[in-house]
């Protein structure tokens, strides 16, 4: 087992640093060696950002040679809080968490922290008021991705002199990324003073069922002419909609400009087939990262209470040529 009693004096530590004969440690029965026995309470299996994000921290976890308990909540809250204070029972040695909505951590955190045990964010994030109840996120900047989509819009429809009509497909309700990037981008069509109009928002729970399914309601509530553009949150969502958009009859792409964030395969190639006109990036694949930070973190060194992942943007001139780059 990885020897805490060397725990540092860093941010997590002073919350942690007193682990040396608490948490799962030798006692955890899992055969000894070097490797740490993590929780990770993952969001679910609803896109394929998600998919390969598993399969990275997976991946990553084996390669170092830890102990990964995987539980996939299926999108539910409650599956998440179970499968925490299951991890606390079991005495881990840092519990990782996909918070799947940005509230409603406060008492299964705080219980972590009775247990002495380390909690690391990995992708989403929770509210700021529980900001002490866990040590550090990894994940992708959400608002920032807003404001890339956000960008790309107040340029392309700067000229618009009738006012750009958006209808808005958001991801799960309450959940960080659909939060932030719903505020990055409208925060950034603000401050561009687009002349815009949403026409409606609503939440496709980042799958491509709910996502077709909202799109149809759309259609059917206020029809596709005049409405410039789709912004959805997640690729499986625009890739829903995109469905629908062609079963009315309509071009996607052309009738309608589609903005997706994420970045899968299936994502680009829309782009290379002219239905998807920008794509903002969001990486999933952090495994190795994640568990450089768990080590740190255990170890009691210092770590930043936030790491952001790289992510990039991509337009129709460079769709083609980044598609066989694509991972997931
Ligand atoms: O964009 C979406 C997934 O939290 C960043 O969750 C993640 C998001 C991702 O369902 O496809």
């Amino acid at each position: 087992m990885f020897k805490k009693a060397l725990a540092g004096i860093g941010a997590g530590a002073l919350l942690f640093g007193l682990t040396a004969c608490g948490g799962g440690g030798d006692d955890s029965g899992d055969g000894g060696g070097d490797g740490l026995v993590i929780g990770f309470a993952q969001v679910g299996a609803e896109s394929a950002w998600r998919t390969a994000n598993s399969a990275s921290i997976q991946a990553a976890a084996e390669a170092a040679g830890h102990e990964l308990k995987f539980v996939d909540a299926q999108q539910e809250q409650e599956k998440q809080i179970a499968a925490v204070r299951d991890f606390i029972t079991q005495q881990v040695d840092a519990i990782v968490l996909a918070p799947v909505v940005e509230t409603g951590w406060t008492d299964v955190l705080q219980e972590a922290a009775d247990a002495e045990i380390p909690v690391i964010l990995a992708d989403r994030g929770v509210e700021a008021a529980d900001e002490d109840l866990y040590v550090t996120r990894l994940g992708s900047d959400f608002a920032e991705e807003g404001r890339k989509a956000g960008a790309w819009a107040a340029e392309t429809f700067a000229d618009d002199a009738d006012g750009t009509k958006i209808l808005e497909l958001q991801g799960t309700t309450g959940s960080a990324p659909a939060n932030d990037r719903k505020s990055g981008f409208f925060e950034v069509l603000d401050a561009e003073g687009l002349n815009y109009e949403i026409v409606d928002s609503q939440s496709g729970n980042f799958t491509a069922e709910e996502g077709k399914a909202v799109m149809e309601t759309f259609i059917t509530t206020h029809g596709l002419d005049g409405i410039d553009l789709l912004y959805a949150h997640n690729d499986e969502m625009g890739l829903g909609a995109i469905q629908a958009i062609e079963e009315a009859g309509k071009v996607p792409g052309q009738d309608i400009q589609i903005i997706i964030v994420d970045g899968s395969k299936a994502g680009f190639q829309a782009g290379v087939d002219g239905k998807v006109n920008y794509i903002v990036e969001c990486n999933p694949a952090f495994g190795d990262q994640l568990m450089d930070v768990v080590e740190s973190v255990v170890n009691g060194d210092e770590v930043e209470k936030f790491t952001p992942v790289e992510e990039g943007v991509f337009d129709a001139t460079q769709f083609e040529a980044e598609l066989p780059n694509r991972q997931f």
